[in-house]
């Protein structure tokens, strides 16, 4: 039970506390006081914040919610869903890609009638990929058997969570509740706003979960998730749709209810202006507040203008909107989501049908899609809204029932146009680099020049990206590159490496460059090398086109995309993966992966009383993809850069002769972890020398050291290494001397189990 002492539900106004947070700052703040038990999360901009907030605060002591750092949203769905099965409050947040990749797992959390809270901070979905907000990811939604509440502005963000789990585990509801708001717009933006000022009113207003059928009963052994086919499984959906007719009937109950003890009330629609209005836009979330200032500033000048914005979306207050609509002339529906084909997104065409279903109703309806990408919507563009459906009231018909509003045929000052001129055959192949197989012992020659007379060939990725100073993503992926002859073809998943090298219309990349979401690239890369192939072995490409294709991948990508990183190598496609490991997600803002080592500081592995960063050690995913046999296994730094050449080289020819490579690069991020940017090439150094960054290869199985500290009488503590970052200087007080001798012990195991590789003939 969530509550110690379960009190009794309030019914009268609870103090309250003035606050001034942004929509993320106020949904952690929500969770934390509701004690709900457990998050499950993975990071995505713009819904990341609340994860970072509610760990910090977890770090500090002053909440006991379990927070699950997933290996992707499919996983954090998942965790979701089966926390949700023993009884317990469960509470996810997402965006976009995050949302699109969870997707599958909601209407298993609906079908299932499993209630958890899901805070969906709108964003774009891809591709191209965009990190601003409109609603495409929340249109996605709409299928998914959730109820589904939109919070307009900080305030709703708070009470609306809070209202979520009473609606949710209605008896006759029983459904998992998504509460919306819009991205940056909201979840980025101070508002003052009011809060409980005491954490046990909320809790009493929430009250005990109730009682449910759970997976941890052994007394009362249940399948949940049965395989159905017809007849049943019609009738499970059956119960669903009533269970969103009795949500209809619950909401408003429960938003009294709230607004007894709040003074908050939220009506299932919003209606400004609406007594009286003959034209009237449409619009969800942030962009009605704007809406209204026009309509006041419209009805100064005679104009009947209202607004109207529902706070519910599923189910979708079709009742309420037609009585709100049933005197206006004209109406302009808003959306910030296409539904491509559609003639109209998803909410134009469930109001017009809603309206079709009164039969005295009038009202002319035009569908405009804006806001795409986050593209702001100004007065001027909520004043356009209302002119339309002026005109078209006057005009008493509709000339265009569907466009987009604000797209433009150019953007001023950008363009196209090739800035550096692509590699010359000369320049990709210059023929330095030469690997040579001895057929007698079957081992790889490489004759390179050294790394230092390499320093004028030519770069891959042009300078001029935008990468924070000192980091060593593309010093050290050139080194990578040098070592690579001829022409290549790069697949980046997202990370920092992709957006600090192509904001539109720019690119750093002098080669072919794609981009794809970070869970799938190698997957695309393997489809792109088979085709390559295939239509070469056809005739229909050159023969001796050589391309040498690359994926670059963060660590984080490989978290995400283990999955298809090893499908990759179990299928073997000719290719190199090659990951550049910084030890954190750092594109979103320093949160842990799986390679961050234990007791690291990121944004949600704090450092506090009741934390002490990072609770797992490190991934070892060089161990991970040699065990799949794949044929070139290698680490390396940039710190010595003949080996990554050699490296390089003999990854070029295993992926031109016999399939997959994968290989990882250790890489500084002074930003993140905290290190003066001058020194990144030492921290680097210091994690090689004390064998946390072993340089290694599985060459067909085989494993050498290509370096060894021991030997060359250059071995330092782990503790030397980590006092040169900031993210781990704490690791030295007493108080973290348990994480200190664990990583020491890890390190050291790992350390000694390579040695014995080395060493033994056959491993
Ligand atoms: C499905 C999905 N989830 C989350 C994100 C947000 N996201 C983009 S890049 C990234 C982290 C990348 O980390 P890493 O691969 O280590 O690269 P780095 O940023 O450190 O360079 C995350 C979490 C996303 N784009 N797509
Ligand atoms: S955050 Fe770190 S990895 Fe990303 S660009 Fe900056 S220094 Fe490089
Ligand atoms: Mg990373």
């Amino acid at each position: 039970m969530v509550a110690s002492k379960p009190r009794r539900r309030p019914t009268s106004l609870a103090p309250q506390t003035d606050a001034f947070l942004t929509g993320n700052e106020v949904a952690a703040l929500s969770v934390k006081q509701m004690d709900i038990h457990l998050m499950g999360f993975y990071p995505i901009t713009p819904s990341t914040e609340i994860a970072e907030l509610l760990d910090e605060m977890r770090a500090e002591g002053e909440h006991r919610i379990v927070m699950v750092a997933a290996d992707g949203e499919h996983g954090a769905a998942g965790l979701c869903y089966g926390a949700s099965l023993t009884g317990a409050r469960v509470f996810n947040a997402t965006s976009s890609q995050g949302l699109l990749y969870a997707l599958e797992q909601l209407p298993v959390q609906s079908g299932t009638r499993y209630p958890m809270l899901l805070d969906l901070v709108t964003r774009t979905i891809s591709g191209p990929l965009d990190i601003r907000g409109d609603h495409s990811d929340l249109y996605f939604t709409l299928n998914a058997g959730w109820v589904t509440l939109l919070a307009r502005d900080p305030q709703a963000v708070y009470d609306l969570n809070i209202a979520a789990y009473r609606i949710g585990e209605h008896s006759k509801v029983r459904l998992p509740v998504i509460v919306a708001y819009d991205g940056f717009f909201t979840s980025h933006q101070k508002r003052r706003l009011k809060v409980f000022s005491r954490d046990d009113d909320v809790r009493a207003f929430l009250g005990p979960v109730p009682g449910t059928i759970t997976a941890v009963d052994p007394r009362n052994p249940v399948t949940i998730g049965p395989y159905m086919n017809d007849p049943d499984l019609i009738n499970n959906k059956y119960q669903q749709k009533l269970a969103m007719d009795a949500a209809l009937r619950v909401i408003p109950e429960v938003f009294a209810e709230y607004a007894r003890i709040s003074g908050r009330s939220y009506p299932v629609v919003d209606a400004y202006l609406m007594e009286d209005a003959e034209v009237a836009v449409f619009l969800l979330n942030s962009a009605a507040e704007t809406a209204k200032d026009v309509a006041d500033r419209l009805r100064g000048e005679g104009v009947r203008a209202g607004v109207i914005s529902p706070n519910v979306i599923r189910p979708f207050p079709a009742t309420e909107l037609r009585a709100q609509l049933r005197h206006v002339r004209a109406l302009v529906i808003g959306e910030r989501a296409d539904a491509s084909g559609a003639h109209g997104a998803n909410l134009s065409h469930e109001l017009k049908s809603a309206l079709k279903d009164d039969l005295e109703n009038r009202t002319l309806c035009l569908s405009r899609i804006y806001g795409l990408g986050g593209k702001d919507f100004y007065a001027e563009d909520a004043e356009a809204f209302f002119r339309l459906a002026i005109e078209a009231a006057a005009a008493g018909r509709v000339a265009v029932p569907f466009d987009f509003h604000g797209v433009t045929a150019t953007v001023a000052g950008s363009s196209t146009a090739r800035v550096l001129p692509p590699l010359t055959k000369r320049e990709a192949a210059p023929g330095l680099v030469k690997v040579r197989r001895d057929e007698a012992t079957g081992a790889l020659e490489v004759k390179a020049p050294p790394a230092w007379q390499m320093a004028t060939r030519a770069k891959r990725v042009a300078p001029g990206h935008g990468a924070c100073p000192g980091c060593g993503i593309f010093s050290g992926l050139d080194q990578f590159f040098k070592g690579i002859e001829g022409d290549v073809v790069v697949l980046y998943q997202t990370g920092c490496a992709m957006v600090t090298t192509t904001g539109y219309p720019y690119s750093s990349h002098r080669v072919t460059y794609i981009h794809n979401l970070f869970q799938n690239g190698a997957a695309t890369l393997s489809g792109l090398v088979e085709a390559f192939l295939e239509r070469q072995r056809r005739g229909e490409l050159p023969a001796d086109e050589d391309i040498t294709f690359v994926m670059v991948t963060g660590d984080g990508g490989m978290d995400i995309g283990m999955g298809s990183a090893i499908g990759t190598a179990l299928r073997n496609h000719r290719l190199i993966i090659i990951e550049y490991d910084n030890q954190g997600y750092m594109n979103t803002g320093s949160q842990l992966s799986y390679s961050t080592p234990l007791g690291h500081m990121t944004t949600t592995s704090h450092v506090g009383p009741a934390e002490h960063g990072k609770a797992t050690h490190h991934k070892d995913t060089l161990q991970i993809m040699a065990a799949t046999n794949m044929p070139y296994v290698f680490s390396a730094v940039e710190a010595f850069p003949d080996d990554i050449l050699r490296k390089a080289a003999k990854a070029q020819w295993y992926a031109r002769n016999e399939g997959t490579v994968y290989g990882k690069l250790l890489i500084s991020c002074p930003l993140n972890w905290r290190a003066d940017d001058r020194i990144g090439l030492d921290v680097v150094q210091a994690a090689v020398d004390c064998c946390f960054f072993p340089l290694y290869e599985v060459e067909t199985g085989k494993t050498h050291l290509t370096y060894d500290p021991d030997e060359v009488g250059r071995r330092v503590p782990v503790g030397d290494w980590l006092a040169l970052m900031g993210k781990t200087r704490h690791l030295a007080q007493p108080e973290y001397a348990a994480e200190l001798r664990s990583l020491e012990a890890e390190v050291e195991r790992r350390w000694q189990g390579l040695k014995a590789k080395h060493a033994h003939p056959l491993l």
